[in-house]
């Protein structure tokens, strides 16, 4: 390793935010290593583009195979990387599954970020430590924003699991003098979204239904509001977290709240489809118990790291449903309202 040069190991590369976070820290001169998992089919797509030039013995992007589940790979890796910042950002992100698949949610979120961090200590190498928490943790608010001092009120094995990485993080900060940060991120969306959240859902479905692929689209409640921001944003604010001379808790969102009925009506309006003809209900999609609002407060964020979300709402629906036109072999421009 170069002296002075700055070396990161993300976990959760192959998702959404690993994959706009590896852009950003390339692009910032810094050597990433990305902890993927073995799969059956690649799982490498969102990041294809970045590894391009893999082969290349200046390539500054290497992957590395492990689990969070395996910390026998997380002790190898600090060891052989000796990164100076480390991201945990992978883990079992579905709500809903996690109602399925409550110990396994468990294991990966709270043991997993437990077992990364103790690889950390073990280790001896000491990088900064970012911890992707979530606004579900807020779970069933009791106040209509919410910031740092909010009480955590989870109400879904993902968020409990997240309340305890969360706290384990606080615990080896405090114990061990480490630099560890917990961003707690409100939902953030893009293009690369998995469809198996709402938002890119329904902007795929439109694109779908326009390009005569599909003819409905299978929803649960409509009614739970949702504080959405763009996620590439997002990780302009995490990296920034761990810049700062001390480490401190961070809440990243919009401040402005949607219901998922205003996120569908706004890209069918879009799309010029009709709601009625084209949305059913599924109850499948529906959970044991339901976040009816989040709504964040990023003042803190906005003062200490100069941080501000700049893609509104508007803005965010028609950016993803002009993307999943593309997809589909449609042009934007003939298919949607124009801006
Ligand atoms: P995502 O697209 O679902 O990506 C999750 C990543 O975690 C994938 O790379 C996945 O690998 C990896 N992963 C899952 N289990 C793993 C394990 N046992 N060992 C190693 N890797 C594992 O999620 P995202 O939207 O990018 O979210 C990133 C992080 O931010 C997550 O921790 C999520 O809980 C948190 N967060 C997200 C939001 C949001 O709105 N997006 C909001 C708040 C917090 P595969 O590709 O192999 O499946
Ligand atoms: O898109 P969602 O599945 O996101 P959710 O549950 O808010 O979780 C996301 O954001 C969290 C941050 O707060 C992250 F921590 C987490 O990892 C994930 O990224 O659901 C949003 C809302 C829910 O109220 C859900 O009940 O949409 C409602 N919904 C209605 N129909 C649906 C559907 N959700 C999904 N996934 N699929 C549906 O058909």
């Amino acid at each position: 390793m170069r002296e002075a040069q700055r070396v990161a190991l993300i976990t959760g590369i192959t998702g959404q935010d690993g994959s706009y976070l590896a852009e950003l820290l390339l692009a910032k001169g810094y050597d990433v290593h990305g902890l993927i998992r073995r799969s059956s089919v690649f799982n490498t797509e969102r990041i294809e583009h970045l590894l391009k030039d893999s082969h290349d013995p200046e390539s500054r992007l290497h992957l590395h195979y492990g689990d969070l589940l395996d910390s026998s790979s997380l002790r190898r890796l600090m060891e052989d990387i000796r990164p100076t910042e480390v991201y945990n950002l992978a883990a079992q992100t579905h709500v809903r599954v996690s109602f399925d698949m409550p110990e396994y949610t468990a294991h990966t979120i709270t043991v997993g970020t437990t077992s990364l961090l103790e690889a950390i200590h073990q280790s001896g190498v000491r990088p900064r430590f970012y911890q992707a928490g979530s606004s579900e943790m807020y779970g069933d608010v009791l106040e209509s924003t919410q910031n740092e001092d909010t009480p955590f009120r989870p109400q879904s094995p993902y968020a409990a699991a997240k309340v305890g990485a969360h706290m384990m993080v606080r615990v080896y900060r405090e114990a061990y003098d480490l630099f560890a940060v917990n961003g707690t991120l409100f939902n953030h969306e893009s293009p690369r979204r998995s469809p198996s959240f709402v938002t890119r859902k329904i902007t795929r479905g439109a694109a779908r239904i326009l390009a005569e692929l599909d003819d409905s689209i299978y929803l649960g409640n409509l009614n739970a509001q949702r504080d959405w921001g763009y996620a590439p944003e997002y990780m302009g604010a995490i990296w920034a977290m761990l810049q700062q001379d001390t480490p401190e808790d961070f809440v990243i969102a919009t401040g402005e709240t949607h219901s998922v009925r205003e996120f569908l009506e706004e890209t069918f309006r879009l799309a010029r489809l009709d709601v009625a003809s084209h949305v059913r209900f599924d109850s499948v999609y529906l959970r044991p118990a339901e976040v009816n609002l989040l709504r964040g407060d990023a003042s803190r964020a906005k003062a200490r790291l100069g941080w501000e979300p700049q893609t509104r709402f508007k803005q965010l629906v028609r950016l993803m449903l002009e993307a999943d036109c593309r997809e589909v072999g449609l042009d934007p421009n003939s298919v949607l309202l124009p801006a």
